[in-house]
């Protein structure tokens, strides 16, 4: 019997729900050409949530095929009220469906549905942000000679290919979405394959708030095949990426080989987190656990390297332990639930290995370092200590729940090796001094740094990465650089011939 386009789930904390499975094109779900499909897995159990639809390359270019036509004919002509009032229909419907949303995230990913409320509370923050932004992006008029008259427009780009990761699905749903839409863009929008439930059920409330067809399409399916196809395609205008450095240096060479699509890529870290002696200590703690160990280390700006001033560091590594270990470590719908499983056999394999790789090199397993049951795909929080600066656990992104500790004597010292990695996207300083604060925040090559706080993302704040952790700046003012093109205009008002 073959997929219908949708099946009825039920999830332990908002009850029975539709989940749509078909490729969302042009306002309707559809099948893909092939009629392929693939299973979703619980991770939690492993066991099959649902299968979905997966497009291939054929399915990619009816998609795109649809965003253009939706580019070039009446959205185009929309005006940036208009973008800005859909915008913000789809913010109140994130809202309004907050519940399912997150419990489907949850199911899905795995993460704790606390925090998944959360995810959803600050993808709807993300969309009525740009929803804001759409009527305020304005060009200038330049000056240069009495005879003429020029000026400059912020046109689109036009149609935006979207290729995002299972850590974050939703929220990374809405921080593409939102700019593109805002600045007059059309959109094919990929969803990881670990994670596309929560893109469809989202891509209902896309023809819900309004949006005409075409303007935002939805697809299901794998890198290699869809992946792939968007970012080597003829007529995608531009790819924004978020997930492994591998891929976005593979994005880079075909949008390099087919035609030259303009690239926004927001890749890995390896982020230093360094505690001065002077830091309030508990408030410390708090964050550098939290820095780690939210959504399971499963964020490109997890504080995976954790530097404490030699004075303090045999005191700090107790509370550290004392506090990881009371991180709840279970089911995503339990009501005190920080920490579920990891969201694939793939990744949780990884993870082990990591820190296998770890225990091989010597490093001291002060708490963790193992497998968390015997169902699901969790981890115990994992702290290293006793590590040298060449270990591959010091060095690599492991993306799991997994630090390691170390102590530095000098502000130079801790300097030296929160810049000793080739990624830049995030670092922090636990500090009471103020000039300490800034004179490191400035000196460290990350494209955010906190202070005494971690991981507090705003959608009013741009967020990217230094060196190799990518190219461009998602969120803020900034973003809307990714999604436009600048068109200069030049007017002669006279009419003396050249
Ligand atoms: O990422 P991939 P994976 C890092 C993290 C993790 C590692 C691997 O270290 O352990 O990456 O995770 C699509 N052309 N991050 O394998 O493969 C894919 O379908 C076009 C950091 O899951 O990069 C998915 O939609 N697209 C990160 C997306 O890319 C391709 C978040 C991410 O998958 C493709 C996730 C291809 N050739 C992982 N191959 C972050 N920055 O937050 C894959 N994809």
């Amino acid at each position: 019997m073959s997929l219908g386009l949708s099946v009825q789930l039920e999830t332990p904390h908002a009850g029975k729900y539709e989940q749509p499975t078909g490729l969302f094109i042009n306002n309707e779900f559809v099948k893909p050409v092939d009629g392929k499909t693939f299973e979703v897995l619980n991770p939690s159990t492993e066991e099959v949530i649902c299968s979905v639809y997966e497009a291939t390359e054929k399915d990619v270019d009816i998609a795109v095929a649809a965003a253009r036509k939706a580019f070039e004919g009446p959205w185009r002509k929309e005006t940036p009220e208009n973008r800005g009032k859909l915008l913000n229909n789809l913010a109140a419907l994130f809202e309004k469906n907050l519940d399912i949303l997150a419990a489907v995230e949850s199911l899905d990913n795995g993460k704790a549905v606390s925090m998944a409320k959360v995810d959803i509370g600050m993808a709807a923050g993300c969309l009525r942000y740009y929803g804001g932004w759409a009527d305020k992006i304005e060009g200038k008029v330049i000056d240069t000679t009495p005879d003429t008259f020029n000026y400059i427009r912020k046109e689109p780009i036009g149609v935006c290919g979207q290729i995002i990761p299972w850590n974050f699905p939703l929220l990374m749903w809405s921080w593409k979405i939102g700019p593109a839409i805002a600045c007059g863009n059309t959109v094919v929008l990929k969803s990881a394959e670990q994670t596309p439930l929560g893109a469809l059920v989202a891509a209902k409330l896309i023809k819900e708030a309004g949006f005409p067809p075409g303007v935002v399409n939805i697809i299901s399916g794998f890198g290699k095949v869809a992946g792939a196809a968007i970012s080597s395609h003829m007529d995608v205008d531009k790819v924004a990426f978020t997930g492994s450095t591998v891929v976005g240096r593979q994005i880079l060479k075909a949008a390099a080989g087919s035609n030259l699509k303009k690239v926004t890529l927001e890749l890995g870290g390896k982020s230093p987190n360094i505690v001065f002696e002077d830091a309030d200590i508990d408030n410390a703690i708090s964050w550098v656990n939290f820095g780690i160990f939210f959504n399971h280390g499963q964020c490109c700006c997890a504080g995976s390297r954790i530097y404490v001033q030699e004075s303090i560091y045999d005191k700090f590594v107790e509370r550290f332990k004392e506090r990881a270990s009371k991180n709840v470590v279970g089911d995503p719908f339990a009501k005190d639930t920080f920490q579920g499983p990891q969201v694939s056999q793939v990744q949780f394999d990884r993870i082990m290995n990591y820190i296998k790789a770890g225990k091989d090199a010597g490093a001291k397993v002060e708490i963790g370092g193992n497998r968390k049951g015997d169902k699901g795909y969790f981890i115990e929080p994992t702290i290293f200590s006793n590590v040298t600066e060449d270990m591959q656990i010091v060095k690599e992104e492991i993306f799991g729940p997994v630090c390691s500790i170390s102590k530095f004597k000098t502000k130079e010292e801790a300097i030296r090796v929160g810049n000793s990695t080739t990624y830049g996207l995030a670092a922090a300083v636990h500090t009471k001094s103020l000039n300490t604060a800034i004179e490191v925040a400035n000196a460290l090559k990350a494209g955010t740094v906190w202070v005494n706080t971690y991981n507090t993302l705003h959608h009013q704040m741009p967020f990217g990465g230094f060196k190799e952790s990518g190219i461009g700046r998602e969120l803020g003012e900034d973003a809307l650089a990714n999604y436009t093109q600048t068109k200069t205009v030049s007017i002669r008002l006279g009419d003396a011939l050249f």
